[in-house]
């Protein structure tokens, strides 16, 4: 049933990068001084599914905490949006917080999930269409960090992005505040529902990304079995291990991926060396003050307008409008 309804749904494609770009990207990453490679490439299905299981584990907070704060002031929500909105959500992944909107907002009008794993955007937007027939869904395969298209038939004045889960946060500042940016210059009169990781005790931050039951090793870990999948690479999982450590100078966890002894890696037909206790930085996960975000936003041309935040300061909302004034000259 839902595979039928899943060949049914239109996807648009947004600027997915072809396999070339991916593969150049990756190995300009893997030879970098600092081997680092994009988070996005943390989600192929495996990934997408670990990262749901990351989602539900005791020690990360931020899934559960962002649900509360978006349940608990969902009629707020739902008054500030208005009747018939367009909601537009970023890196989508599971549909549970858009669940939670569309359950609250008055008689939303469409449902438009962007997202860089195809199969997984296809899953999801079709048990949403499933579950609420009124709603128009129009699945994007994109990835919103490079240039994209917004969704078509959308009037900016009724346009709600939804950006949850600090997802946000996976960008470096500067790439945070140029998104946002050519979000707000070309959306101008929507309205951004975002939720933003606050800074905290370093040790919650540490277990959060360390969990006692290896899921986000895993996860991490499963990064090199894709690069062995799609690229032709040879990584040995077995000599690689999974770190987060908490940056407190750029307030941010760096997940690592640890060489554990001197070895060369073929990928994608290059000679790859590490040596031992090398590291590739495979994903940095931003933490913001309030306030910081929200300076950061009405700098990239975002009004704000509300925050709301759970009672131990864990994680924020923040809703804001388009002010169409942003540093960059937008508008
Ligand atoms: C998707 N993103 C906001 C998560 C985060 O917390 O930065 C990804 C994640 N990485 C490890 N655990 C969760």
């Amino acid at each position: 049933m839902l595979q039928q309804r899943a060949r049914a749904l239109a996807i648009a494609h947004g600027t997915a990068s072809s396999l070339a770009e991916c593969r150049q990207d990756i190995l300009a990453g893997l030879t970098a001084a600092q081997k680092h490679l994009s988070p996005k490439y943390l989600y192929d299905r495996r990934g997408s599914e670990l990262f749901d299981e990351i989602c539900s584990l005791p020690e990360y907070y931020a899934t559960r905490t962002e649900l509360a704060v978006l349940s608990a002031n969902a009629a707020e929500i739902a008054a500030l949006v208005g009747p018939s909105a367009d909601v537009v959500e970023l890196g989508a992944g599971s549909s549970l917080k858009a669940r939670l909107l569309l359950d609250s907002l008055d008689r939303p009008t469409s449902y438009q999930p962007v997202d860089i794993s195809a199969a997984y955007l296809l899953q999801q937007a079709a048990e949403v269409a499933a579950t609420y027939p009124s709603v128009t869904v129009r699945p994007v395969l994109a990835d919103f960090t490079r240039p994209f298209t917004l969704p078509s038939a959308v009037t900016a004045q009724r346009m709600l992005v939804f950006f949850p889960g600090s997802t946000i946060g996976n960008l470096s500042r500067e790439h945070a505040a140029a998104l946002l940016a050519s979000l707000a210059e070309r959306t101008h009169g929507a309205a951004l529902l975002i939720g933003v990781d606050i800074c905290k005790d370093a040790a919650v931050l540490h277990d959060a990304y360390n969990d006692s039951r290896g899921v986000t090793a895993e996860f991490n870990l499963n990064l090199l079995t894709r690069l062995n999948r799609e690229l032709g690479a040879d990584f040995d999982l077995a000599s690689f291990e999974h770190d987060a450590v908490y940056d407190s100078v750029h307030n941010r966890i760096e997940m690592r991926l640890v060489s554990q002894r001197h070895q060369v890696v073929r990928v994608a037909g290059v000679a790859i060396l590490f040596r031992s206790g090398e590291y590739i930085v495979s994903e940095h996960s931003h933490k913001y003050a309030p306030k910081e975000f929200a300076d950061l936003a009405r700098a990239a041309g975002w009004a704000p307008s509300r925050c709301w935040i759970d009672d131990d300061a864990r994680f924020s909302v923040h809703y804001f409008r388009a002010s169409g004034a942003g540093a960059n000259g937008a508008n």
